[in-house]
């Protein structure tokens, strides 16, 4: 092919772009399914296992949002969220290697480092964005909980980038933290929380990264 005057500009405004489209957050796709599988974390505190999986269906302008966690501590209400970085940066799980001052416990602060701030609340009305006063689901006497919601996708999206400037849902970059032990578990003064809430409900007792399902567009 010859480059002629043209096709030089052809080229530039394609490369341009695609540099744009992969530093930009994407998009939710109109139909996809995500999944993440919750792996237990602060077990030395919870001596339980809390595990589950929280999946992601998007279908059209509809989100469906299910969580299905065993193992946590029963009879106990557990704060949900996704976590993610404002900056675009891929979130992890956290691990003890993030237990930065050493007392045996991941706390909600020392997380942030690999998991980001919290964002999305999985209560009654996710976009409502209420991550302090929200309904979050309560473990039955054997630990198991089932949350499932469907909310409109634009309605989330724009709340979501009311509170996030700049930032798409990019479920592909977060992780879902699943938090809570009963309010009489005995803490050290070294366990951190968000401001005035107590660090019982705050404590990470599950995590997973939430990752496109292959091959699926249903
Ligand atoms: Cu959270």
């Amino acid at each position: 092919m010859k480059l002629d005057h043209r096709n030089l500009h052809v080229l530039a405004a394609g490369i341009l772009a695609a540099t744009l489209a992969g530093a930009a957050s994407a998009a939710t796709p109109s139909h996809a399914t995500y999944v993440a599988h919750l792996q237990p974390m602060n077990t030395g505190v919870t001596h339980t296992s809390a595990t589950g999986a929280a999946r992601f269906v998007v279908n059209g302008d509809k989100l469906t949002i299910s969580i299905d966690v065993h193992g946590a501590s029963p009879d106990t209400v557990h704060w949900q969220h996704f976590h993610g970085f404002k900056d675009g940066q891929a979130a992890t799980c956290p691990t003890m290697a993030e237990d930065a001052n050493h007392d045996g416990i991941v706390d909600l602060i020392e997380a942030g480092k690999t998991s980001g701030t919290t964002m999305v609340p999985f209560i009654t009305d996710p976009s409502s964005m209420d991550v302090a006063h929200g309904t979050y689901p309560k473990a039955d006497a054997h630990g198991t909980y089932h949350y499932r919601e469907t909310v409109s996708l634009k309605a989330l999206d724009a709340a979501f980038a009311k509170a996030f400037p700049g930032q798409k849902l990019d479920l592909a970059k977060r992780v879902v933290i699943i938090h809570g032990v009963p309010d009489s578990t005995k803490l050290p003064s070294t366990v951190a929380s968000l401001g005035p809430i107590p660090a019982q409900v705050t404590l990470p007792i599950a995590c997973g990264r939430i990752e496109r399902a292959s091959g699926t567009s249903h």
